[in-house]
């Protein structure tokens, strides 16, 4: 590889670019570990994981644990979660024996091709991604050089098995663009056209579900705020108290979705309305119009303990067996690596590593 190719600026204009169609369609996707899932997890991935398992194509859903590790875990934090978030997938209605379901640290062909990734991307995209903005905050200094790194390991979570399709809450737009530069520069830098353009699909009423304190705010885990969030093994009335307390103004609701354009808490709580009733908002704004937040609270709050509370049960009878947990784990990474080795080792070859 020669300096003048690998230091080219703009390889998603690269001729040896992959498309999607001519490689067999593959699903991958994967949630942190970290605290408990919140229903933007569940809206903007877990319920698209299922449908496109459902859909028939071939589906493979990580818990990414090595990525969680980039912030600080507690190690017994870590594991419940773990094994939480597996009981979620599996409440939610993914299927072991339909997807493959497996955690990230059980896989070391992630780590191994992301170690390429660091050496095929730029400095200076890393340094453009916003998430590591925000997470990082002011004091960069002092964040993980992990944190940084973290879209080449993603690129690696998504090509190592050569995924044509990753479905994302619109927060992650920005790394399978990453994930995409990444591949094409690959490609061009040893002139083949081995990984696919992998495809973000991010589709649904609520891709980008706001934190209930502030609509402005992205609904997340780590939020400090318990009450910014639905926690999806929250009870019937914490949920009910969460909507109850959630900001919002003095305005009824209008006729139409677009003149909320200025009313962003109003406009997240009907696209949360959406996402779980999986109607269009505009459908949402007929049926709600001119009510006052008072009486459409209560209604939203009982269309989640409906559509959670299944959800939430599940989870506690498949946490009482941790070790069925880790069996469905183990044999999902088993299936995860007979993928993914044939594909690290045709990389290596590729780059010249004698392997
Ligand atoms: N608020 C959200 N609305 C829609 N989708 C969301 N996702 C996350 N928050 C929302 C989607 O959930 C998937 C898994 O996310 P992740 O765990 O990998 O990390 P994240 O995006 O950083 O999610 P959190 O909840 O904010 O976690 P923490 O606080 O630990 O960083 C992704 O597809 C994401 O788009």
């Amino acid at each position: 590889m020669t300096d003048a190719v690998h230091t080219q600026s703009n390889p998603a204009t690269a001729d040896l670019t992959a498309d999607a169609p001519s490689f067999p369609k593959r699903v991958f996707s994967g949630v942190q570990p970290t605290n408990r899932l919140q229903l933007g997890n569940y809206l903007g991935a877990v319920k698209r994981f299922v449908d496109m398992q459902n859909s028939g194509a071939e589906t493979l859903y990580c818990i990414v644990d090595l990525h969680a590790l980039s912030v600080w875990q507690d190690p017994a934090d870590l594991t419940r979660a773990t094994r939480e978030l597996t009981a979620g997938y599996i409440a939610s209605g993914l299927d072991p024996e339909k997807s493959i379901l497996f955690n990230q640290a059980r896989v070391p062909e992630h780590t191994q091709l992301a170690w390429i990734f660091n050496c095929v991307a730029r400095m200076g995209w890393m340094s453009r991604m916003t998430q590591f903005k925000d997470k990082a905050g002011k004091n960069r200094e002092n964040a993980s050089v992990g944190l940084f790194t973290y879209p080449a390991l993603m690129a690696a979570d998504i090509l190592v098995y050569h995924a044509t399709h990753v479905p994302v809450g619109d927060d992650q737009k920005q790394h399978i663009e990453l994930t995409r530069d990444v591949a094409a520069k690959f490609n061009n830098d040893f002139k083949t056209p081995f990984f696919p353009m992998t495809e973000p699909v991010i589709e649904g009423a609520a891709t980008r579900v706001m934190s209930l304190r502030d609509g402005t705010k992205k609904m997340s885990k780590s939020d400090p705020s318990d009450m910014s969030r639905i926690n999806l093994t929250d009870d019937a009335d914490t949920i009910a108290q969460k909507f109850r307390k959630a900001r919002t103004d003095p305005d009824p609701l209008p006729e139409t979705f677009a003149e909320l354009a200025e009313r962003p808490e109003a406009r997240n709580l009907i696209n949360i309305y959406a996402g779980l009733a999986d109607i269009s908002v505009d459908a949402v704004m007929a049926e709600v119009s001119g009510q006052a937040f008072s009486e459409f609270k209560p209604r939203l709050a009982d269309l989640a303990v409906a559509k959670l509370s299944p959800i939430s049960t599940e989870m506690e009878r498949l946490m009482r067996d941790p070790a069925e947990i880790d069996r469905i784990l183990a044999n999902g990474a088993e299936r995860a690596r007979a993928i993914a080795a044939p594909i690290l080792k045709r990389t290596y070859e590729i780059t010249g590593l004698v392997v």
